[in-house]
């Protein structure tokens, strides 16, 4: 029986639980190995189910071997119902931050006479083991690889899209099952924007061009923002480009085990709050990556989780100045004894793309 089936009963046990009952497509994949778009676990002290229908039995059966298959019929929770009933447990936990009023209204009336717990399991993917980490660096080697190519790739007279595309097409021939999530290639002006979707704007001279982008290995996903110049930076550019570089590197060289986020998030944050632009650094410095692009643990004001070796975070400060445009740097790295392994190896000093 796998390690993780193991913490999952242990999480059971502390919380007095019989059992649990897992719906949220990554905790499903993570714990047993089905990466199927439909189906549930229950995993009790002695048993271990994955309910899934029809198109997912073989599948099922081959990527979930600690697992019995149960195909469902029309309604997957009667069957959790009819399984539950049969294994005679009083309680059982679900997922609170996944399971939906209607799924939980019936849940409810399927498994009358079982108490349901709300609870979380998210925090038990925060560590990575050897195959998590071997995963994640390569998606960030993809993105890496991709960031190279747009480098060459992209000139002024280019729409955002078409660089995004590029990016896209780029990872999915080094592998990638997919992009990590919608391309942010954020250029000029909308690089003030912190989430700007690549757009139909053509790229021009004297554009900050931010590309927040990632792939998906394995179910893994990486996170690399870099901002480069499309030609000369001005002064101000240079100067915005520098705290920020500044911020990231101090955020970077902060992590380490036994800091809670907001830690962290305040030493990269006070360099840029020192050089006056504090109120355009709006978002959390960093966030945990792995089977989510966002999951736990958070940099941020509000982060007060201890980090711990083997917990894989991105550092990502920014600047974004309403009407004029803004920077962000943002590295994937994975916590060490001795702080943290840094594993985007993109430069981070500014680039000046002059075609
Ligand atoms: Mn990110």
């Amino acid at each position: 029986m796998n390690n993780r089936i193991e913490r999952l009963r242990e999480l059971c046990t502390n919380k007095g639980l019989d059992g649990f009952i897992v719906t949220k497509p990554e905790n499903r994949l993570y714990f047993s190995g089905f990466c199927g778009s439909s189906g549930l676990l229950l995993v009790t002290g002695n048993d271990a189910k994955l309910l899934t229908d029809f198109r997912y039995v073989t599948q099922a059966q081959s990527q979930a071997p600690d697992f019995e298959i149960v195909r469902h019929g029309v309604a997957i929770l009667k069957t959790l119902g009819q399984t539950a009933s049969n294994l005679e447990v009083k309680k059982l936990g679900f997922e609170m931050d996944y399971v939906t009023w209607a799924d939980y209204q019936a849940m409810e009336r399927e498994l009358s006479g079982i108490e349901l717990i709300p609870c979380r399991v998210d925090e038990l993917r925060m560590m990575k083991d050897e195959a998590e980490i071997t995963a994640l660096k390569r998606a960030v080697f993809i993105a890496d690889q991709a960031f190279s190519h747009i480098l060459k790739y992209i000139r002024p007279g280019m729409t955002e899209r078409e660089v995004a595309l590029e990016l896209e097409y780029t990872m999915r021939r080094l592998g990638a099952e997919k992009s990590a999530f919608d391309i942010i290639v954020a250029s000029g002006v909308r690089s003030s924007l912190p989430h700007g979707i690549a757009s139909e704007k053509i790229i021009a001279n004297g554009d900050f061009v931010t590309m927040d982008f990632g792939a998906v290995y394995n179910g893994y996903h990486s996170d690399i923002t870099r901002t480069i110049i499309m030609g000369q930076a001005s002064d101000k550019q240079r100067q915005i480009y520098e705290i920020v570089l500044q911020a990231q590197l101090a955020g970077v060289a902060a992590v380490q085990p036994g800091r809670t986020g907001k830690q962290i998030d305040e030493v990269s944050r006070s360099i840029i709050t020192n050089a006056g632009y504090g109120n355009y650094f709006g978002h959390g410095l960093g966030h945990g990556v792995g089977l989510n692009i966002h999951e736990e643990p958070r940099l941020s004001p509000g982060g007060d989780t201890m980090l711990e070796a083997a917990m894989t975070v991105t550092v990502e400060p920014g600047i974004y100045i309403p009407e004029w445009g803004g920077v962000r740097i943002e590295d994937t790295v994975v916590v060490v004894s001795a702080g943290c392994e840094v594993l985007t190896a993109s430069s981070k000093q500014l680039i000046q793309v002059e075609r």
